[in-house]
């Protein structure tokens, strides 16, 4: 049994969601946020067979797309001596996933 931990971007979230739904996958979706940009995305955790990893990997990486995104940080910038800010390019899209082992899986 293995645990799949996938953050995905939230346009890409819903497509995802149906698709592991269709193929027979249990998914509980998080609505998480992340670090960098703070914005939302959408983390699912799949607990599965393992020898089905694969197939769930590869649905969520069909469903996924990566693109640029201009993001605005702010920036010190020394020659002004204070906060500014700046236009960033950032990937977002695509997914971020982990795969762990679970000891133990019960159903009560
Ligand atoms: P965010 O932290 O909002 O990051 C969004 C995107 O911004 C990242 O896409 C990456 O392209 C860029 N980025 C993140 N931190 C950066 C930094 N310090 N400097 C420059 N660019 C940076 P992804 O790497 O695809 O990550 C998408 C989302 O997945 C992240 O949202 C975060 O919520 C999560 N994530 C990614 N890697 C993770 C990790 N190792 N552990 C936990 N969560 C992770």
């Amino acid at each position: 049994m293995k645990l799949i931990t996938a953050i995905v971007n939230d346009q890409d979230g819903l497509k995802v969601l149906d698709a592991l739904n269709k193929e027979g996958f249990s998914v509980t979706k998080l609505a998480t946020t992340g670090s960098f940009l703070k914005v939302g995305n959408m983390t699912l955790i799949i607990g599965t067979e393992d020898e089905l990893v694969q197939k769930a990997i590869d649905i969520i990486k069909e469903k996924c797309h990566r693109r640029k995104q201009v993001v605005i940080t702010p920036a010190i910038l020394e020659t002004a001596g204070g906060f500014m800010t700046k236009p960033t390019e950032v990937d977002v899209g695509g997914a971020t996933i982990f795969v762990q082992d679970i000891e133990r899986f019960e159903k009560i």
